[in-house]
């Protein structure tokens, strides 16, 4: 079993869509460590997708992310990180397969409904972004 990290973006939340991707998740065998909903302040979306700080969409990217509340969910499951990408689909929805969270419930490229971790290492530094370890061995 490995982890990997899933955050329900502000379009997914302010559409009613928690509900419904959470069960897709659970369908899917992901087990749920840990769940937290939250607003990111603009420091900490700076900081999450630092990688992308360079991007012509960046500003748009942490305007779009601190627009409202997320849900962020730290996950278990076999193969994760690599399952999980494949259950959201891909960046674009319109790229996104048939079926996948993303062709399902995301709007756009931008406001694409979920984040997953893109490797074991990014995985275990976003799960320490939101949770510590104790919060997760509680459960
Ligand atoms: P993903 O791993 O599928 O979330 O995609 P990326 O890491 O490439 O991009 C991170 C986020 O930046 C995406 F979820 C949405 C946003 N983005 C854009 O808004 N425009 C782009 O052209 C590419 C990414």
């Amino acid at each position: 079993m490995t982890r990997t990290l899933a955050i329900i973006k502000p379009d997914a939340v302010f559409s009613g869509k928690v509900g419904a991707i959470i069960d897709h998740l659970l369908r899917e065998e992901f087990s749920l460590l840990g769940l937290r909903m939250t607003r990111l302040n603009r420091a900490q979306a700076e900081a999450f997708y630092a990688v992308h700080s360079e991007r012509p969409f960046f500003p748009s990217l942490v305007s779009f992310m601190t627009s409202g509340p997320v849900v962020v969910l730290a996950l278990e499951g076999e193969s994760a990180v690599p399952r999980l990408r494949e259950v959201i689909g891909a960046t674009d929805p319109q790229e996104a397969e048939e079926g996948t969270i993303r062709a399902l419930h995301a709007k756009s490229k931008e406001r694409n409904a979920i984040h997953a971790s893109d490797s074991d290492r990014n995985a275990a530094v976003e799960i320490g972004f939101f949770f510590s370890e104790s919060e997760l061995l509680a459960l």
